[in-house]
């Protein structure tokens, strides 16, 4: 029996809520998810992530209230294809940001349970190495918004 009631006191320590949803140092500005075509089960945020603390902020991934699982990742050009590989970390110095961008270093939403459509909200998170969330809720678009231009000239 004794053995017994251990383990129930290590599950009941388990299954303690994260009180933490915010690191005050630590914020998402600009969030927006792509909205893809439904037929999809992947797709991507992006975001700047600002770090007014003293500390440099890790993110080691994320969640979402849509996904199974959210990663970091970045798109590298290999041989003039461009294609996505994991972060195991994101390091943000003290006052600085990391801009999260099409093209660049992005959160990953990984089998989604739905596709959010253009003008959804939809609620993420990143996980810091701190243990620390920081959640925001972030619309749904299809594209950048207009007013910022591509730089594709030759
Ligand atoms: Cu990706």
């Amino acid at each position: 029996m004794r053995a017994t009631v251990k383990f129930f006191i290590v599950l009941a320590c388990a299954a303690l809520p994260a009180i933490v949803v915010a690191q005050g140092n630590v914020s998402i500005e600009q969030a927006w998810v792509r909205a893809l075509p439904p037929t999809q089960s992947n797709t991507a945020a992006y975001m700047t992530i600002l770090n007014a603390g003293p500390d440099v902020a890790i993110v080691r991934g994320g969640s979402s209230e849509i996904a199974q699982a959210v990663e970091v990742h970045r798109t590298v050009e290999v041989d003039g294809m461009m294609r996505m590989e994991q972060l195991d970390e994101l390091r943000i110095a003290p006052g600085e940001q990391a801009v999260l961008a099409p093209g660049g270093t992005h959160l990953m939403l990984l089998n989604l349970t739905t596709m959010p459509a253009a003008g959804d909200e939809v609620r993420l998170c990143v996980q810091l190495a701190s243990g620390a969330e920081v959640c925001t809720v972030a619309p749904a678009r299809k594209s950048v918004s207009s007013g910022k231009a591509h730089a594709h000239h030759h």
